[in-house]
């Protein structure tokens, strides 16, 4: 499918080959890591960090994360957006690491507001609270804040799924951006008119069965989401795509991601932008 093809680009970006010749060994490479762990998503187990026993690098682990998508585009699934990993210091000390990645959204990622996520599916899923951007016109390059506002349909309250393929979430960068930045599925609230309210400093709250149990500020994300955003549209960019019209981009988390038990209510809050819910099982 023609949307996650890419012209490869130089530099250390998710459509980086790291040169301009492709090593028909890292080739090789690439489709064994991307088929081990699409298996391991498909059949709900860990699978062994990629740098455990090779030196893959960013520009490969990208082309194993565009690789891994592929493989599910060709299953049906198509792509509607990115996610942004590691924008906020609360997720940078919990997992680690301190660089901003990209992984990619597909269709059967997004669970319908208030619907049911069955757990069972998952390996060790975590949920954590997001700012969520819907594209009205494309986006792609070094781009103002004024022109990712106008860019902008929509801003919504959202919340992601974590499913790490590494046993305990345990990996370097380039594993985590193999593994398609441990996305896993997504849900957004009410998406709301971005001029609608300064983004900058929302509270933000996850509550668990009516419980609160975390709570932060949309200013945890690159100081405001919309940062998030521009980086977002850079990457696209170095990927050699651009954000569509249509697209979610996920900002990334304003808190350290909570383990999602089973059979309990998650309700993700953020001032001014209603809620997002989801129940598991
Ligand atoms: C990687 C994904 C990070 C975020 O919002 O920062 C991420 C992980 O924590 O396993 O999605
Ligand atoms: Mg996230």
């Amino acid at each position: 499918m023609s949307n996650t093809e890419t012209t490869p680009t130089s530099g250390t970006g998710p459509g980086a080959t790291g040169s301009r010749t492709t090593d028909p060994l890292a080739t090789d490479l690439v489709a064994t890591l991307a088929a081990t762990l699409d298996e391991a998503t498909l059949g709900r187990h860990t699978t062994d960090r990629p740098t455990d026993t090779t030196d893959l690098d960013v520009p490969t682990a990208y082309r194993v994360q565009r690789a891994v998508i592929e493989r599910r585009v060709a299953r049906g699934e198509s792509l509607i957006g990115v996610k942004m990993g590691f924008t906020s210091r609360a997720k940078m000390s919990q997992m680690g690491v301190d660089d901003v990645i990209w992984g990619l959204l597909t269709d059967t990622m997004l669970i319908e507001e208030g619907g049911l996520l069955d757990r069972s599916g998952l390996i060790h899923p975590r949920i954590e609270p997001e700012i969520a951007f819907l594209i009205g016109s494309p986006l792609s390059g070094t781009i103002t804040p004024a022109e990712a506002v106008r860019a902008i349909a929509g801003v919504a309250v959202a919340y992601e799924v974590l499913d790490s393929r590494y046993a305990d979430f345990d990996f370097t960068l380039p594993d985590v951006i193999a593994d398609n930045a441990s996305a896993s599925g997504f849900g957004v609230g009410t998406w709301h008119h971005p001029d609608a309210l300064d983004l900058g400093n929302l509270g933000m709250l996850v509550e668990i069965d009516g419980r609160p149990v975390a709570t932060g500020s949309s200013a945890a994300i690159l100081g405001n989401p919309l940062r998030s955003l521009i980086a977002a549209a850079r990457l696209a960019a170095e990927a050699g795509l651009e954000l569509r019209p249509g697209w979610v981009v996920l900002a990334g988390a304003a808190t350290a991601a909570l383990p999602l038990p089973k059979g309990a209510h998650v309700r993700v809050s953020a001032a001014g932008l209603g809620r997002a819910e989801v129940t598991t099982r």
